[in-house]
C-alpha cells in the first residue's frame, strides 16, 4: 500500500500506448510461461478498459494478457525502480524481464512495486496478467458478467495509468496533510532512508510561482516526521474559491537533493453538527450527483477531455457536488474535483444494490460476519483512504452503497468499517447509502444519513405524485427518528431515452424524467434537515444486459455521449436557486 506522491524531481517512462494482447480463455498461460514473453497479433490500447476495443472481447470475463517491451536509460541505473498502476483489475499480475514483481486485488485503487532486474540502456519487458472473473468474494461482488450486486458493467484491463518512477534510495514514502481555513497545517512526513536528512518544507502558490512559507529541519531521522505550524495570509478552499496551494516536502542527505515531492492542499475544514454540515463554519447544501467512470470505447477509462466538460456541464448545472458511486475514481477525475471546487463523498467499491439476486439472506449475513471479508474491506477502505486523504474536495466517506441494512449483521458490519474510516481519518464524517428506508438499522452508526429513493419508478409506476407522497411519509418518520442527522439524498431518479417524448410524461421520456426530477427537487429542497440532493445520475452507463435495462442505465441526465436530455432545463433552474 503507498500514497503515490507528486514529483517533478523523480523521473518518468510512461508505458501508455499499444500493447500486445491475448486473451487466455483455455488458462494455458501460466503453464505456458506466458510470464516470460507470449506471441500474438492482438493489440490493446493502454490505459483502458479491454471490452470495447474490439467487439470480439466486449463480453468476456476471465484471463487476458498484456506485453510490452520499454527501453530504459542508461543514466538511471543508480536509481531504485518502481511500477505503478493507478487502477487495473480486478487482479493483476506484473513481470519484468521474466521476473515476478508483485499481484494486487481490487480495480480501482492504485498499487506500486519495487522491480529488480531492469537492463538500463536497454530494452525491458513487462508482462501484465489481469484475472476479472466474476467472484462473489469480489468487492463488489458478482457471479456472472451479467449477473452482478452492481448495476453497471463489470469491466477488465488496465484502466488507468501505468509507469515506472525512478527515485533514490534515499526517499519520501508517503505525506499526510490537515489543512484548516484559520491557516492551521499539520504534516506527516514519512521518510526512509539510512541517515538522517535535512527536510525542507515550501508551501508555494498553485502555479509554483512564489513561496508562501519555508521551513527547514536539519538531522531528521529515518521514520516519520511531524510538522505542525500556522501560516497567516492564505486563502481558504471551498466550493465558490477552491484555493489551492502546493507543499513541496525535499529531503537533502550532505546537502544533495535526494527526493522532492509536493501535494495539492486546499485550507478548509468540514464538521457535522446540529442537523447541518459545515464547510469552513458556514453551512453547505450539496447539489449534484451519483456518477460513474463509464465512456464509450474507454470503459472504465475518463479521457481528460470528457472530465473537463462534464466538469464545466456539473457547473453550469449548478451542482456543487458528486458521490464517487460505487469506487474511488481516479486521480484525474479528483484533482478535477479539488480544481474546481466539488465537495466529494468518496465511495469505496463496496456496493450490493443487486445482492439480493446472487445470495441469499442468510448466505449475505454469513459475508458480512466473515472476519476474513471484513478485512478485505477495510484492506481496500485503506488503500483509498491512503490515495486521496489530502484533498480538499473529500469532504465525507460512503462506507457502502445499498448494503442490506435491515438486517442486523449487516448493520454491525457498517458500524465496524464506519469505525475504521474513522480511526483512520477522523478528519471527515462517514455516511453510507441506504435504500433500506424505514426498515434500515444502521442509521445510528454514521454521522450523516443518505438515503436512496426510486419511489415513482421501480414502485408507483408512472405515478409521480404517488411516488413523492410515499417517499415523503417514510423521509418524516426517518427524521422524528434521528432528528439531530443530516439526511442526503444521494439518489433518485428516472430512466429516459435520449429523444423519446411522450405527453402526457410516461415512463421512459423525457418529458417523465424532467417532471421527476422537478417534483423531488421541489418537494425535497423544502426540509430543512436535507442537506444534499444527489441525482442518479450525472450520464446514461453501461450496465449488464438485462430485460430492465436497455445496455445503458438511461437515468443520466445527459446521454452517455454527453448530450443533454429535457431535465437539465428543470435542473438547472432549481440547482441555480438553491
Ligand atoms: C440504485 C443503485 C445504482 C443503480 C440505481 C438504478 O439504487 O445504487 O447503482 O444504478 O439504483 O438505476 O437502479
Amino acid at each position: 500500500m503507498f500514497k503515490e506522491l507528486k514529483s517533478w524531481f523523480r523521473p518518468k517512462t510512461s508505458l501508455e500506448g499499444f500493447w500486445k494482447f491475448k486473451i487466455d480463455k483455455d488458462l494455458i498461460g501460466d503453464r505456458e510461461e506466458w510470464f516470460k514473453g507470449f506471441e500474438s497479433k492482438d493489440l490493446i490500447y493502454v490505459p483502458s478498459s479491454w471490452n470495447e476495443q474490439n467487439p470480439e472481447w466486449d463480453q468476456f470475463t476471465g484471463v487476458a494478457w498484456y506485453q510490452k517491451d520499454f527501453y530504459i536509460q542508461k543514466e538511471l541505473e543508480d536509481k531504485l525502480a518502481w511500477i505503478i498502476l493507478e487502477g487495473a483489475g480486478y487482479k493483476t499480475k506484473i513481470w519484468v524481464n521474466g521476473n515476478f514483481v508483485g499481484e494486487h486485488e481490487g480495480s480501482f485503487t492504485s498499487f506500486k512495486y519495487r522491480v529488480n532486474g531492469l537492463r538500463f540502456g536497454e530494452f525491458n519487458r513487462i508482462v501484465v496478467r489481469i484475472d476479472n472473473s466474476p467472484s462473489i468474494w469480489n468487492l463488489p461482488p458478482s457471479i456472472d458478467l451479467n449477473v452482478s450486486a452492481f448495476d453497471f458493467f463489470h469491466y477488465g484491463g488496465i484502466h488507468r495509468p501505468i509507469y515506472l518512477e525512478f527515485t533514490d534510495e534515499c526517499y519520501i514514502e508517503d505525506l499526510t496533510i490537515y489543512a484548516s481555513e484559520d491557516g492551521s497545517l499539520k504534516a506527516l512526513i514519512d521518510n526512509v532512508c539510512e541517515e538522517p536528512v535535512d527536510l525542507k518544507m515550501s508551501l508555494a502558490t498553485k502555479d509554483f510561482s512564489s513561496i508562501i512559507h519555508e521551513e527547514i529541519v536539519s538531522g531528521v531521522k529515518p521514520g516519520r516526521y511531524v510538522y505542525e505550524g500556522k501560516i497567516s495570509g492564505i486563502k481558504p478552499w471551498s466550493p465558490e474559491e477552491p484555493n489551492l496551494y502546493n507543499l513541496i516536502v525535499e529531503s537533502y542527505s550532505n546537502g544533495e537533493l535526494k527526493d522532492s515531492v509536493y501535494e495539492r492542499i486546499g485550507f478548509r475544514s468540514v464538521k457535522v453538527d446540529g442537523g447541518k454540515i459545515y464547510i469552513n463554519n458556514k453551512p453547505v447544501f450539496l447539489k449534484g450527483f451519483g456518477r460513474h467512470e463509464d465512456y464509450p470505447i474507454f470503459g472504465k477509462n475518463l479521457p481528460g477531455p470528457v472530465l473537463i466538460r462534464d466538469f464545466y456541464l456539473m457547473k453550469k448545472v449548478g451542482a456543487n457536488s458528486f458521490r464517487t458511486s460505487h469506487y474511488p475514481y481516479s486521480n484525474m477525475h479528483l484533482d478535477m474535483a479539488d480544481e474546481f471546487g466539488f465537495l466529494v463523498i468518496l465511495e469505496p467499491p463496496l456496493c450490493y444494490s443487486g445482492m439480493e439476486r446472487i445470495a441469499d439472506r442468510e448466505s449475505i449475513a454469513k459475508l458480512f460476519s466473515n472476519e476474513k471479508y471484513l478485512a478485505k474491506a477495510k484492506k481496500v477502505i485503506a488503500e483509498m483512504i491512503r490515495e486521496h486523504k489530502n484533498r480538499p474536495s473529500v469532504i465525507m466517506y460512503s462506507v457502502m452503497n445499498e448494503p442490506q441494512s435491515d438486517m442486523p449483521e449487516v448493520a454491525e458490519a457498517i458500524k465496524e468499517l464506519s469505525a475504521y474510516f474513522s480511526k483512520l481519518d477522523p478528519s471527515r464524517p462517514t455516511t453510507f447509502a441506504s435504500n433500506r428506508s424505514v426498515k434500515d438499522l444502521a442509521l445510528n452508526h454514521v454521522d450523516v444519513i443518505s438515503l436512496n429513493f426510486y419511489r415513482g419508478w421501480y414502485s408507483e409506476w408512472g405515478k409521480i405524485d404517488e411516488g413523492v407522497k410515499a417517499m415523503l411519509a417514510d423521509l418524516e418518520e426517518i427524521h422524528k427518528r434521528h432528528p439531530n442527522k443530516p439526511i442526503i439524498i444521494t439518489e433518485f431518479g428516472a430512466d429516459a431515452i435520449l429523444g423519446l417524448h411522450s405527453e402526457p410524461p410516461q415512463m421512459w421520456s423525457e418529458e417523465y424524467q424532467a417532471e421527476f426530477i422537478r417534483r423531488y427537487v421541489e418537494a425535497l429542497s423544502k426540509k430543512d434537515y436535507i442537506v444534499g440532493l444527489h441525482v442518479w445520475n450525472f450520464a446514461d452507463f453501461r450496465t449488464p444486459q438485462t430485460p430492465w435495462r436497455t445496455i445503458l442505465n438511461r437515468k443520466g441526465v445527459f446521454s452517455r455521449d454527453r448530450q443533454p436530455k429535457l431535465s437539465i432545463v428543470i435542473l438547472s433552474s432549481l440547482f441555480n436557486k438553491l
